[in-house]
Order: structure tokens, then sequence, then C-alpha cells
């Protein structure tokens, strides 16, 4: 579908349409287009910008994964079609390798999801070869079987977009769990050592700019990022900043919303 540019939701709707082709492409699940729906949701609720505490929460994603000793940043459906250049560089930057990790139809969608990173100039995608993979005994499900050099053996997993099941799982193996989820209540924000509630879309581009301006700064200014960030702390002022944005609306400020929308 062709959407006009002028359309006040140009953006949004194009990548909307980026998401239902990933779908016919076998790159994106079915259930990634209600992922995506859900998402779409609850950044009309932050005002569809980055809020100022989701930079702090990028900051300190990315001071992690400058600290790990084995990052890895797990690629999923939808994350393949949202900002795939975007997390290759952010791979390239930080030293992390790109692991394909999916939660439906594995088995028919990792190769085909791995080839459109490889197309566009990843050097290495792990999760693919039979002869390295193994499983993470605390989950059933298809998500179970990982990569023995990418989250199987990782201190941190960078994991945008992942169901809670499997944060919870990663948590109890001792990994280091850090999110993009745009629900700050969901399971997976929750369980995350760093959730950053924003759009994968703008988080990724602005974690790039933070990890060039981070990797020149010394172990410990990186630690001390780290050692004052409270996940659940940062989840509360996410909430607060929700709840007291939609107060203002509800009292005064809709008819600007609909003059600028
Ligand atoms: O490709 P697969 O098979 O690995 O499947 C990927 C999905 C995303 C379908 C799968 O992991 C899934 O079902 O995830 P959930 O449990 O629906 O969780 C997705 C979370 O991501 C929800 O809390 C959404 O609000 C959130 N979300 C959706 N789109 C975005 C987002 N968060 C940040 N940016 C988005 N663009």
């Amino acid at each position: 579908m062709t959407i006009p540019d002028d359309h006040p939701r140009a953006n949004s709707l194009k990548t909307r349409e980026k998401v239902i082709e990933g779908m016919h492409a076998k790159i994106v699940a079915e259930a990634g287009l209600i992922a995506h729906g859900r998402g779409e949701a609850f950044d009309y609720l932050i005002g569809e910008k980055t809020p100022s505490n989701a930079l702090n929460q990028e900051k300190a994603a990315v001071a992690m994964i400058l600290l790990a000793e084995n990052p890895v940043i797990s690629i999923n459906g939808n994350v393949a079609v949202l900002c795939p250049e975007d997390l290759i560089l952010l791979s390239e930057l930080t030293g992390a390798p790109l692991e394909v990790n999916l939660f439906y139809n594995r088995a028919e969608r990792e190769k085909i999801v791995a080839n459109k990173l490889l197309n566009l100039g990843a050097e290495q995608i792990l999760g693919i070869d039979a002869e390295y993979q193994t499983s993470i005994p605390e989950l059933t499900h298809s998500r179970r079987v990982v990569d023995r050099r990418g989250i199987y053996s990782a201190d941190v997993v960078f994991v945008p977009l992942e169901d809670g099941d499997r944060t919870t799982a990663l948590r109890k193996m001792g990994k280091k769990v850090i999110t993009v989820d745009l629900n700050p209540l969901s399971r997976t924000s929750l369980w995350a050592n760093v959730a950053i509630v924003n759009n994968v879309i703008r988080a990724i581009p602005e974690m790039i700019e933070i990890a060039k301006e981070l990797k020149e700064q010394k172990q410990a200014e990186l630690e001390k990022i780290i050692n004052v960030f409270d996940n659940s702390e940062s989840l509360k002022i996410t909430l607060t900043f929700i709840s007291e944005r939609l107060e203002k609306l509800a009292k005064d400020e809709l008819k600007k919303l609909k003059n600028i929308d």
C-alpha cells in the first residue's frame, strides 16, 4: 500500500506497512503484528517521543553492554524489519554479536531472518548453525534453543521485544537482561536489569550515539552509570511520566493535541 507523505500519521503507517510486508516475507511472525499494535498503543501514551528517562535507561544499557565480557544482541522477526541496519551498527560498535532467536515457527523463519541481516552487511549471525545449538533448560518452547557461542554463554543479553517467560529464564541462569519494551508493566520490563521504555525505532539509533560517546570513557565511569541505575526505580519514573502526561492532557491539553495530530 502506498502511504501519502502528507498523511498526518504517515510515519506510523509506513512502519506498520514494513511489519505487514515482513510478515508476508516470513520474517515477522503473525503474532508480531499483534505485538506491534500493542506497542503502538503504548507509544501513544508516551507521546510517540523519547521520554528523557528513556535516555537514562539507554545510557545504562549501553554501559552494561560495553562492560560485559560476552554480550549478545538477540534478534527476532519484528526488530529484523523495524531497525536491522541500526542493530548491525550497534553490534559493530559494541562488539556484541547478533543472534537470531525466535519465539514462533523457528525452523521456518530463522534462516530468512538471518539472510536479511547478512544481505544488509552483517558479518556473522549466530543462532543458525545446528552444530552450535544447545538449549536453555528452564524453557520448554522453541526459544529454548540458543547458540552456545552467543546467548548460552553470554553474561549480558540484549533482547529488544522479548517475552516475559524467557526474560525470567535468562535471569535465573544468572544473565543480565536488557530489553526495549514500550509496555512498562510487561513481565519483561519488570524482570529485566535494564528496561528501556521506548520505541525500538527510536531507541537503537539513540543507543548508537550513546555508544560512540561511552566507548571513549574509562571503565570506572561506566561502572558508575550502572551502579546508580535501579530498574524498578526507573520504571516508577516512567509510570509517573505517563500518568502526569495523561493527567495534563485530560485537564487542558487535549485540544492542543487535536490541532497537532
Ligand atoms: O519473531 P518472534 O517469533 O521471535 O516473535 C517476536 C514477538 C515480538 C512476536 C514475540 O516475542 C512476542 O509475542 O512478544 P510479546 O510477548 O508480544 O511482547 C512484545 C512486547 O514488545 C510488547 O510488550 C509490546 O508492547 C512491545 N513492543 C511492540 N512493538 C514495539 C514494542 N516495544 C518497543 N518498540 C516497538 N516497536
